[in-house]
């Protein structure tokens, strides 16, 4: 009996060749509600003008074809249909399990471990463990493998050509902010990883890098994490996570910028600045060492990128002694090296000397005393 409409109103599905014998399980493809498969019990020689233990329907039932191919004519008590790959039928029989990969042409025994029992029921769970209930205490699992029909997603080759590299931003800036189904356990181990179902399109699961189910910034992780990893070439050397980075920043260029490719290199920079341990604030630290005499090193961390950042080191009444400067700095934490001399070279006195940080917004000033 089949109901489109909640089960307000039921109707009559069975038609030829449906045996006139019980049914015993149900399967409808998880891809698609008009296809599926229904079992039945009993024997075929039992009636004979309707043999047949496995029956598909395309049509929600609107008429039927008999699937049982080689089984033996024995009951058939559960069955699955693969959600990854729905030619691919699995069903519970009085002599264990049986599967087959082309629509039930042809079925082979899959009794995983199993003796010749009677399987009473079957599950497949969402990360492709299939379970076997047998009488008594009796339960079997088994993994099965990821269909060869389902393409499975490398996180970071957003592009899906088999290796991570710069052509791997394009596909996450094409569909940012598109939402799709999240997968299996998701990670971004650079390991074959399941969907749970397709994408629309369908290419859109490979740029969904981290697995949670949408196309963002936080995609770009995917990449720098396995940063020339190839599906076929076993061993990649590893490669400083900063220079790829860098690398991928200057792919993207300094703008102007669409908005997806904006948020991808601010995602880029945060990253950065997490491996580098850059702190949120500004920071001018005490310069070390202090006093000193010849040179000492001044230590300031960038929080976020400023376009001129400039250090500059001036004496008690103010006249510049040194003074340099830098342009398009990303979030960091840098040294600078005073080696207690003027621009021009000309070393400078004994006597307390004052460096000053300056951007744009900000400005911090210490002290620092040079004893000669
Ligand atoms: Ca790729
Ligand atoms: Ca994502």
């Amino acid at each position: 009996m089949v109901t489109t409409n909640n089960g307000t109103s039921w109707t009559n599905a069975t038609s030829a060749p449906l045996p006139n014998r019980f049914v015993t399980a149900i399967a409808i493809d998880p891809t698609n509600a008009d296809r599926a498969i229904v079992c039945y019990s009993g024997y075929g020689v039992n009636t004979g003008s309707t043999p047949g233990h496995v029956f598909l329907t395309v049509n929600r039932g609107g008429s039927w074809t008999d699937v049982s191919g080689n089984l033996p004519d024995i009951p058939v008590n559960a069955a699955v249909i693969d959600p990854m790959d729905a030619t691919h039928f699995i069903v519970g029989t009085d002599l264990g399990v049986f599967e087959s990969v082309n629509n039930g042409l042809s079925w082979s025994q899959q009794n995983m471990g199993l003796a010749n029992v009677v399987i009473a029921d079957l599950d497949l769970r969402s990360d492709r463990i299939l379970f076997a209930a047998t009488h008594g205490r009796g339960m079997a699992k088994t993994p099965l493998p990821v269909p060869m029909a389902v393409d499975t997603v490398y996180p970071g080759d957003a592009n899906g050509d088999g290796i991570v590299d710069v052509r791997d931003l394009l596909p996450l800036g094409r569909y940012y902010g598109l939402t799709g189904p999240a997968r299996f356990s998701p990670s971004l181990n650079w390991t074959p990883q399941y969907l749970t179902s397709l994408w629309s399109p369908p290419d859109a699961a490979d740029a969904d890098g981290n697995g949670n189910g949408r196309v963002d910034s936080a995609d770009v992780r995917g990449i720098v994490t396995n940063w020339y990893q190839s599906r076929t070439i076993t061993s990649v050397p590893g490669r400083d996570p900063i220079e790829v980075v860098d690398e991928l920043l200057r792919a993207i260029g300094p703008g102007p910028l669409s908005e997806p490719m904006h948020a991808i290199r601010r995602e880029l920079l945060r990253f950065r600045s997490e491996i580098l341990g850059v702190g949120p604030d500004w920071r001018l630290e005490q310069n070390y060492p202090n006093p000193f005499n010849p040179s000492t090193t001044i230590r300031y961390n960038v929080p976020n990128e400023v376009t001129e950042l400039s250090i500059s080191i001036i004496d008690v009444a103010g006249r510049a002694l040194r003074a340099v400067r830098a342009h398009d700095v990303l979030p960091g934490v840098y040294t600078f090296v005073w080696d207690g001399r003027t621009d021009d070279g000309t070393p400078v006195a004994s006597g307390v000397y004052l460096f000053t940080l300056r951007t744009e917004n900000v400005q911090l000033t210490r002290k620092m005393i040079l004893i000669k």
